[in-house]
């Protein structure tokens, strides 16, 4: 059978290479006898629908598949209306991501949907190519829910995580044929090693997802096979682009043994001197309680040896009761400050993660925010919008009288009370605020923009002090190509300071 599985970002953001995807494609066609083809958007935006015209005619799929994430609702309804009204109203349409899998029957309830697929989807998909090509119903799938012809919903069984991922094939990224595009937005390839997370954060879906699925949902993968992997993309892609690594594990030196065996591979493979990378960590990862170490310098010492040159740390609020009783973060104000203080000192480019607008916060708590950028001082600070995501804030206890739920995401609606352009809504970047007692959406925009000013005036003083002229000419190239693609002009620029050439790692 042959499945083209749709990755439906419409939302102007060019960074959107998706990991799920690339896995699940490229393990139907080296591991089954079954075809899988990648079908994306993001730099189609403009002409969407054409764009799937000509992909539906030149590659008669057999089973469709789209990937969905919370916020990327509106442009999966889109999508199946689309293809249900002028492609085919019964090829098999198959849903599996996050949303899915936290939202399994509310999905499965969506005009043109056939089967929504729960968790790791790789052996799942799998078996139900093999049943609709024997014609059998999807009676027994495990890990999947649809809706039965008299209307009735079916659960089947769950299907617990993928135990072993280090005997999953690597994800081929040659699936995606604007791969050369990504690389010239982002030089940058997204990588992971690690599926799911540890912590509890309550901003993040990583709660509800370990408790939706049986098994072991936090799996790390061999330090040795990661580095195999990274090696097998920089073969293919130094040519194209490929200018650092960027494992998107969300805690990546986590484990103190792993990051040294991980470092020590890294540099056995010689690509320490080839392909630097970027990673996440915490405000609280290097300090190594059970050891009796302060901070432990030397996991960062290894990581700065192997070519290791940012660090993304998650500030998220500036103030402790948002940071920590709130997001349930547990970082304190001082682990930060130390933890900046030492990737300085090792020469670590610094990315700071920041959090506007979360259930409760006050105007003076965002200032605080601000302020603590300030001091910590991040080579490139973010400033995301909260977004509500599938958490339901009032069973967590985070929906005080000041907060309302957050609104719809669907790109089409025209709901009272948008203050952003629909389309927009669809990114942590600039979605759509919740709204509170405390300030109006309008206000809480009016402060991101504000923080941005703040450091993006800071960033480009200092970009135009080094790169002299070459900053405006390539700045005019960039943008211009980021317009040509149809991207969200803003999430270009701020890709430009961040990512771009020599903005990479400088
Ligand atoms: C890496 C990552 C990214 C990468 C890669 C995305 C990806 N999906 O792999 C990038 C940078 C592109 C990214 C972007 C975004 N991300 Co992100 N990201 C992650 C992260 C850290 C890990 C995801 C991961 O493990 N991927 C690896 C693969 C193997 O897992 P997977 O993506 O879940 O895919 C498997 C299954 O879901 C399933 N599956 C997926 N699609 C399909 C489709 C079909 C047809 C089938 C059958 C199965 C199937 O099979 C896949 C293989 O097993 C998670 C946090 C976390 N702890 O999970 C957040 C997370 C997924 N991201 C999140 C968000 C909000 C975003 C953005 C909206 C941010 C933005 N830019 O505005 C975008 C949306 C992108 C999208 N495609 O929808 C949220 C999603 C929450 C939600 N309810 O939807 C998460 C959960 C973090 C959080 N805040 O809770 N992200």
């Amino acid at each position: 059978m042959k499945i083209c599985i749709i990755s439906p970002n419409l939302s102007g953001c060019v960074s959107i290479l998706d990991c799920g995807v690339t896995y699940l494609a490229t393990y139907i066609n080296e591991r089954t006898a079954h075809r899988a083809a990648i079908w994306d958007y993001t730099f189609r935006r403009k002409d969407w629908k054409g764009y799937l015209k000509k992909k539906f005619a030149q590659d008669r799929p057999e089973v469709i598949g789209i990937t969905f994430s919370t916020l990327y609702e509106g442009y999966v309804r889109e999508s199946i209306d689309f293809i249900r009204t002028n492609l085919s109203r019964d090829i098999p349409i198959i849903v599996g991501g996050i949303h899915p899998t936290l939202k399994p029957k509310e999905t499965a309830a969506i005009d043109g949907v056939d089967l929504v697929v729960l968790g790791d989807g790789e052996e799942t998909l799998a078996e139900t190519l093999d049943a609709l090509e024997a014609g059998r119903s999807f009676q027994g799938i495990a890990g999947t829910v649809y809706r039965a012809k008299g209307g009735g919903l079916v659960e089947n069984p769950k299907r617990p995580w993928i135990k072993d991922i280090n005997a999953l094939p690597f994800p081929n990224y040659d699936l995606w044929e604007d791969l050369d595009k990504y690389f010239y937005f982002l030089g940058q390839l997204w990588l992971i090693g690690t599926r799911g997370c540890p912590y509890n954060c309550t901003n993040c879906e990583e709660l509800p997802l370990r408790e939706a699925v049986p098994g072991c949902r936090y799996r790390v993968r061999d330090p040795k096979n990661y580095v195999q992997e990274i090696q097998f993309h920089y073969e293919k892609y130094k040519n194209i682009g490929l200018r650092m690594a960027h494992p998107f594990d969300p805690v990546f030196p986590l484990n103190r043994e792993w990051t040294r065996e991980f470092c020590s591979e890294y540099i056995k493979s010689g690509l320490h001197r080839q392909l630097p990378f970027s990673v996440f960590a915490r405000g609280d990862t290097f300090f190594n309680q059970a050891q009796g170490v302060e901070f432990d310098e030397e996991r960062l010492k290894w990581l700065a040896q192997a070519g290791c040159r940012e660090i993304r740390i998650g500030i998220e609020a500036g103030s402790q009761r948002m940071r920590n009783a709130v997001h349930k973060k547990g970082v304190s104000d001082e682990q930060l400050r130390l933890s900046f203080r030492y990737l300085k000192k090792y020469g670590m480019l610094t990315i700071a993660y920041n959090m506007l607008g979360g259930p409760g916060e006050t105007k003076a708590e965002l200032k605080q925010t601000f302020r603590m950028n300030v001091e910590l001082n991040p080579d490139k600070p973010i400033f995301f919008i909260y977004q509500q995501l599938t958490h339901d804030l009032s069973k967590m206890g985070l929906l005080g009288q000041d907060h309302q739920t957050a609104s719809t995401v669907n790109p089409k609606s025209k709901k009272k009370g948008l203050v952003r352009n629909p389309r927009d809504q669809a990114t942590i970047q600039f979605g759509e605020p919740l709204a509170s007692a405390h300030y109006s959406k309008r206000w809480l925009m009016c402060f991101q923009g504000f923080c941005y000013s703040y450091f993006v005036g800071k960033r480009v003083l200092k970009l135009i002090f080094r790169q002299k002229h070459r900053f405006f000419i390539n700045l005019v190239k960039y943008m211009r190509q980021g317009h040509k693609v149809g991207g969200n002009m803003k999430i270009v620029f701020a890709y430009f300071l961040g990512s771009c050439g020599d903005n990479l790692f400088s």
